[in-house]
């Protein structure tokens, strides 16, 4: 005749299951967290290298500057030959061919940019530091639909930070932002109507190493 097993026998039994399903969580945990460990690692030290590959597709040479005023902060950041620096970013002006809007666009994506997006009257100051006053350069503001102003970038369009000239933005058909110089009163952003031919001034992120 067959014996039952004792019920401690069970017991011991279900304890082993459960301490099993135990370990084999705690190693399926960490596998996971050395995995998402060296993804973290790689994509941190990959993602300038990438950039800079990218960039070198567009960019033969870089001049980089040394930031940062402690030995061990000191970092290199880098901008495409004849790009000026300011603040985390390198601005280009382009002056070679006068072109619309649009085709002001594709010529700063085509060397990894985008036409500039000024925050501050620091950027502002500096943007037309480098202007020549009797030209006008594209930026990267656009007239979305009824007077919607839009930065290329996407980053939100802050009234605070705007540097129209007087009695601008003037006419609803003028979807398109310049900066440029009037007589005795200085710089500021004029609407103009997209298809007119100006100069531009692009911009990307600084490369850091
Ligand atoms: C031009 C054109 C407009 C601007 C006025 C200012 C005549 O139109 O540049 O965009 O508002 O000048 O006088």
């Amino acid at each position: 005749m067959m014996q039952e097993k004792p019920p401690q026998g069970k017991a011991v039994c279900w304890t082993l299951r459960l301490w099993s399903v135990a370990v084999i969580s705690m190693l399926l945990l960490s596998v996971c967290f050395i995995a998402s460990c060296k993804v973290t690692y790689q994509f941190m030290m990959d993602t300038p290298n990438r950039r800079l590959s990218k960039l070198h597709t567009y960019h033969s040479n870089l001049t980089c500057f040394s930031e940062g005023t402690m030995v061990s902060d000191k970092v290199w950041s880098c901008c495409p030959k004849d790009w000026k620096p300011f603040g985390s970013h390198c601005y280009f002006i382009s002056t070679d061919l006068e072109a619309s809007w649009n085709k002001s666009k594709e010529k700063c994506s085509h060397m990894g940019a985008h036409l500039v997006v000024i925050h501050s009257q620091e950027e502002q100051d500096f943007i037309t530091g480098i202007l020549k006053t009797d030209a006008g350069y594209f930026i990267g503001l656009l007239d979305a639909g009824d007077r919607q102003w839009q930065w290329i970038d996407q980053t939100p369009y802050k009234k605070s930070a705007t540097f129209w000239h007087k009695g601008e933005p003037s006419n609803d058909y003028e979807k398109c932002v310049i900066i440029n110089h009037r007589k005795s009163i200085g710089w500021g952003w004029n609407d103009i109507d997209c298809s007119d031919k100006e100069n531009s001034v692009c911009q990307m992120k600084k490369i850091y190493l």
